[in-house]
């Protein structure tokens, strides 16, 4: 097996890579006593990067751990006052856990990305501090009281709302991800980076929470005979403009004040933002100002150089917003080290701009023989859906794989399928299947399986 995947050109991973909170920690017997201790040990197993997991394996027999038998700091004094943090803050032990800027994306006037990191959230949502964020001109703190949005173009009475309008309106909360078009881009040609958090963390999922835009589309008049697309402009220095068609704007896009059941983040678009359900992520436009109801495409800026996928035969292929079905281990994943033999759970997360995941099928073997994994509830359409495997390492060499399937059929592609349509030369679109090896002294890296 040792020669059937491919290492490819993996970037050396700085020290933060290795995060010593998500280290794999679970013993063969699940939460036995030596547990405590192993992940004790697994802290300083991983942020010593890579450890001799045999040593560690050694120094966890149980020896009567003062840890449960003592009394601690924390039942001796007294505990904090309620209310000293009036907004509730992650735990001082968690601070490892943050978006990142990848070291190997350059800033250019405030446009770059922050990645979400994958690798330590569980279940379906993306807490809101942690969503990834995508700006083309950096992002303000814009002023509800001054936030105007227009409704314009092929309507009969073109209106401008304020948020205190807006806020009147019906409103619906749906469960959504949003997905960079470039997620994944770096794995096109080959191996780029090291952890999941830089390979997949274009994507996160929140609970939005606005007006459907048909609700405006309707109290505008718009031409129902004649309209065709719709503009969506955002209100930030990016010029962001993108062309959705009607039938989108009729179904389901949301004009979004909330997230995860509070006001959107200002890095994601408060105090108005779009949310285009399973399209890729620039159509979700932030800091929405303008909607112009028209009937031919716009063929803005962000349509026609940036979002298009160079083909092998050089022409491009535009205004493909749909994110197709496609799924990642997150954990375990690159930059995380097993600490010894025995009981894994492999967790991950599986989305479809189609609809609802079907399956997610696991394999630990490179793809040559793959188990059916158990789809957590919810499964929503359009939503980040969680997966979990029960795994028993056996110490050796193993290659994670996981694929999903949507509710209509589509299989998710491996990287080879998915070069033979599209070359290497795109940036975008990338839904390939993520390979993740493990090595026999437990590191987990990035290859891909030729
Ligand atoms: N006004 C505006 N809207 C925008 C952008 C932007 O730079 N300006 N970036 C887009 C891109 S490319 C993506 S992927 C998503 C990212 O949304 P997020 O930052 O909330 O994750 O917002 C989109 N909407
Ligand atoms: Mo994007």
């Amino acid at each position: 097996m040792s020669n059937r995947y491919k290492p490819g050109r993996v970037i050396k991973a700085p020290e933060n890579f290795i995060d010593s909170s998500l280290s794999q920690a679970i013993t063969k017997d699940g939460l036995n006593e030596e547990r405590r201790d192993f992940i004790r040990k697994s802290f300083v197993a991983a942020s010593a990067a890579i450890a001799s997991t045999a040593a560690v394996a050694k120094a966890a027999a149980f020896e009567g751990d003062p840890l449960i038998l003592n009394h601690t700091d924390y039942d001796q004094t007294l505990g904090l006052p309620v209310a000293s943090n009036p907004y509730g803050v992650p735990s001082k032990y968690e601070t490892n856990l943050i978006r990142r800027e990848s070291p190997g994306l350059t800033q250019v006037g405030g446009a770059s990305v922050a990645f979400a990191p994958l690798q330590g959230l569980f279940g379906i949502i993306t807490p809101s501090g942690l969503h990834f964020e995508r700006h083309h001109q950096g992002w303000q703190d814009m002023d509800p009281a001054k936030h105007r949005f227009m409704v314009m173009g092929m309507v009969k009475n073109p209106k401008v709302y304020t948020m205190d309008d807006i806020m009147r309106l019906p409103s619906v909360s749906r469960i959504h991800f949003l997905e960079c078009g470039a997620n994944t881009a770096t794995e096109w040609g080959n191996v780029a980076v090291p952890t999941v958090q830089y390979t997949h963390g274009m994507v996160s999922c929140s609970e939005f929470t606005g007006v459907p835009l048909s609700v405006f589309l309707d109290d505008v008049g718009y031409d129902k005979k004649n309209a065709k697309f719709i503009l969506a402009e955002g209100a930030d220095g990016s010029g962001m403009t993108r062309t959705i068609n009607i039938e989108n704007a009729l179904d389901d896009v949301i004009v979004a004040y909330g997230q995860n059941g509070e006001m959107l983040r200002p890095e994601n678009g408060y105090p108005l933002r779009l949310v285009v359900p399973g399209v890729q992520g620039v159509s979700s436009v932030k800091w929405l100002r303008r909607i112009e109801v028209g009937d031919m495409p716009y063929g803005a800026k962000d349509e026609v150089s940036h979002y298009v996928d160079l083909m092998p035969n050089g022409m491009t292929r535009q205004y493909t917003s749909i994110q197709e079905a496609k799924s990642v281990i997150t954990s375990p994943s690159g930059g995380q080290v097993l600490v010894g033999k025995g009981f894994y759970n492999i967790t991950g997360l599986a989305w479809s701009g189609r609809g609802k995941i079907k399956a997610v099928d696991v394999s630990t073997d490179g793809g040559r023989t793959w188990r059916r994994a158990r789809l957590e509830t919810p499964v929503l359409s359009k939503a980040f859906t969680r997966f979990n495997i029960d795994w028993v390492w056996d110490g050796s060499p193993a290659l994670l794989q996981s694929r999903a399937v949507d509710d209509t059929g589509y299989v998710q592609p491996t990287i080879n399928q998915l070069r033979e349509v599209r070359g290497t030369k795109s940036i975008y679109h990338n839904n390939a299947i993520q390979t993740w090896r493990v090595a026999d002294f437990g590191e987990v890296t990035n290859v891909q399986v030729k």
